[in-house]
C-alpha cells in the first residue's frame, strides 16, 4: 500500500500542452515519482496483452480507455515505485475518474493545469508526429483527442478550480519559462 503521508499532484492540460516536458523538468529538481497514464497505457499496448489490444484501438480514436484499466496501472506503479510524492500526468481525464480515484486512493494535493491554445498544441503534435511513432500523432486523431479533451477532460479543471486546488499555468512560452512558473507554484505548496 501507499505511505500515509503520500502526496499526489495531478498534471493536466490538453494534448501536446507540455505535461510530459514539464514533468521531466520537475524530476530534475524535485524528489518525486512521475507517472504518465498515457505512457503506462502505451507500455500495456506494447506488451500485447488483451487489455492492451483493446486500449490500442481506443487511443487511435482519441477516446478514453476504461477507467479501471488506468486506475489499476497507476495504482500498481505508485506502489511499486516506493515513492511518496507523485506527479500523475494526464489523469484524471473525466470528472467521474477524478472522484473515483480520490475516493479509492486519496485526494490530490494540487493540480497543475497547462493552458495552451489548440492551434499551438496542434502544431506541436504534428511536428512531434514526424518522429514520435505515436499512432495518435496524426491530424485526424489529434482532432479527436481535442474533442475528447473539451467534452470530457475540461470539466476536471473546473472541478478543481472550484476547490481552490487548480493552478493554471500558461504553456505557451519556452519550456524553461513555463518551468519557472511551475517552480513558484510547487514551492508555495510546500512552504
Ligand atoms: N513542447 C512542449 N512544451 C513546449 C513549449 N513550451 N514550447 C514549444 N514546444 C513545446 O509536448 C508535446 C510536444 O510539444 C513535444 O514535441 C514537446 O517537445 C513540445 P509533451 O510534453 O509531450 O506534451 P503532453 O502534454 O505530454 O502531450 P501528450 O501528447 O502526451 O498529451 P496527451 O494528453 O494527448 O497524451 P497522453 O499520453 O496523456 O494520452 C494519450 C491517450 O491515452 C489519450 O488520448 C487517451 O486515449 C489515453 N488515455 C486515457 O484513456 N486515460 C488516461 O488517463 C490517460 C490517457
Ligand atoms: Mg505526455
Amino acid at each position: 500500500s501507499l505511505p500515509e503521508d503520500a502526496q499526489i499532484i495531478f498534471v493536466l492540460g490538453g494534448p501536446g500542452s507540455g505535461k510530459g516536458t514539464q514533468c521531466a523538468q520537475i524530476l530534475e529538481e524535485y524528489d518525486c515519482v512521475h507517472l504518465s497514464a498515457g505512457d503506462l497505457l502505451r507500455a500495456e499496448v506494447k506488451s500485447g496483452s488483451v487489455v492492451g489490444k483493446k486500449c490500442e484501438e481506443l487511443m487511435r480514436e482519441g477516446k478514453l480507455v476504461p477507467f479501471a484499466v488506468t486506475l489499476n496501472l497507476l495504482k500498481k506503479a505508485m506502489i511499486e515505485s516506493g515513492g511518496k510524492f507523485f506527479l500523475i500526468d494526464g489523469f484524471p481525464r473525466a470528472l467521474d475518474q477524478a472522484e473515483q480515484f480520490e475516493s479509492s486512493i486519496m485526494p490530490c494535493k494540487a493540480v497543475l493545469f497547462f493552458d495552451c491554445p489548440e492551434e499551438e498544441m496542434e502544431k506541436r503534435l504534428l511536428k512531434r508526429g514526424e518522429t514520435s511513432g505515436r499512432s495518435d500523432d496524426n491530424a485526424e486523431t489529434i482532432r479527436k483527442r481535442f474533442r475528447t479533451f473539451l467534452e470530457q477532460s475540461l470539466p476536471v479543471k473546473d472541478h478543481y478550480l472550484g476547490h481552490g486546488k487548480c493552478h493554471i499555468i500558461s504553456a505557451v512560452p519556452h519550456p524553461k519559462e513555463v518551468f519557472e512558473v511551475v517552480k513558484t507554484v510547487l514551492d508555495k505548496l510546500n512552504a
